[in-house]
């Protein structure tokens, strides 16, 4: 399995340092966000990250190998080359084997997470389960690995683009624990409030990283959410999201959009439509959950009786 994985320089270095590592996806620079602001923010998110005492993994596949940290060029290379593929599980044999160039979704950042021995993940927000999911069974495949891979994903929720109460309600039946940091509710991402409760709260880094430590010490395998909501001075007016976000569903529903399609789809309309308000708005909380993960990732490496399988 090593053979297919390919650290940077940064990142080995830290594996032998012993530096604290937080996994970072790349479908969310390709397929997420406009060029060129999707490369600054990688950048700015990864300097983020080393400002808090822990060292960035940005993760695609590129040339047929899992690169866990990539350099500058090959973070320009996949917030502009037009041919980068979504990587979710399904997708990523064939992306390896092919040599294809591959940008991994948080499904497939996960796995790639969990076979590089990191256990923190840092993304803006997670797939879930579509509206209209009980004709389309649009349920996006983040929330299997979730409930299978040891990996804690930061993020601000779902976007209401998806069905909020069926996604929390999935998460549940597959054990997966939502944790909300200095809220009680549940954030949908562009705006602090979804209308629903997390299951717990837990603020600090180190209370988060007392519940990942035991869950894993009680044997029980699987992802933990943690969802930090978005600074309130870059979060986005409900009535407008929601608005636009219907809109946006809409079109998606009347041109017959598809598929893993359906995701970027929605994401690029909801940008023209708010003309790029939705953008400052991601870009904002992508970076506040890098600040929240790197904290995660400091607090997890410092816990007595962290896990053998860590090293
Ligand atoms: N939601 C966002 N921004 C994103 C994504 C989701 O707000 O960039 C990306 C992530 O990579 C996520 C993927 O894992 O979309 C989910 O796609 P799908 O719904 O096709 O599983
Ligand atoms: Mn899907």
């Amino acid at each position: 399995m090593q053979q297919y994985l390919l650290f940077s320089p940064e990142v080995a270095a830290a594996r032998a340092a012993g530096t604290p590592i937080v996994a970072l996806e790349s479908t969310i620079i390709s397929h997420g966000m406009p060029y060129p602001q999707n490369v600054e923010t990688a950048r700015e998110v990864e300097q983020i990250i080393r400002q808090g005492g822990a060292v960035p993994a940005t993760i695609a596949i590129i040339g047929g190998k899992i690169c866990i940290g990539l350099s500058d060029e090959q973070l320009e290379l996949l917030g502009s080359a037009p041919h980068a593929l979504k990587v979710s599980r399904r997708d990523l044999p064939f992306v390896v084997a092919t040599g294809a160039l591959g940008a991994t979704t948080v499904a497939a950042t996960m796995i790639c997470a969990a076979l590089a021995g990191i256990g923190v993940f840092v993304t803006g927000g997670i797939g879930g389960v579509h509206r209209g999911a009980a004709t389309s069974f649009d349920i996006s495949a983040d929330l299997q690995e979730l409930a299978r891979t040891d990996v804690a994903v930061v993020c601000a929720g779902v976007k209401s683009i998806l069905d909020i109460g069926l996604t929390l309600e999935y998460l549940e039946t597959h054990g997966v624990p939502v944790i909300s940091v200095g809220q009680a509710g549940f954030p949908a991402f562009f705006t602090r409030e979804s209308g629903f409760q997390a299951d717990f709260q837990l603020d600090s880094a180190e209370q988060q990283a007392a519940f990942i430590h035991t869950k894993r010490a009680l044997g029980l395998q699987g992802g933990v959410v943690i969802a930090n909501p978005v600074p309130a001075l870059a979060a986005m007016p409900f009535e407008e999201i929601d608005a636009i976000t219907s809109r946006a569903l809409d079109e998606a529903a009347a041109s017959g959009i598809k598929g893993k399609a359906v995701t970027p789809f929605l994401l690029a309309r909801i940008k023209e439509l708010t003309e790029g308000r939705s953008l400052a708005t991601n870009i904002a909380l992508v970076k506040h959950n890098a600040v929240v993960g790197a904290r995660l990732a400091v607090a997890l490496q410092g816990h007595a009786g962290a896990l053998p399988r860590w090293s």
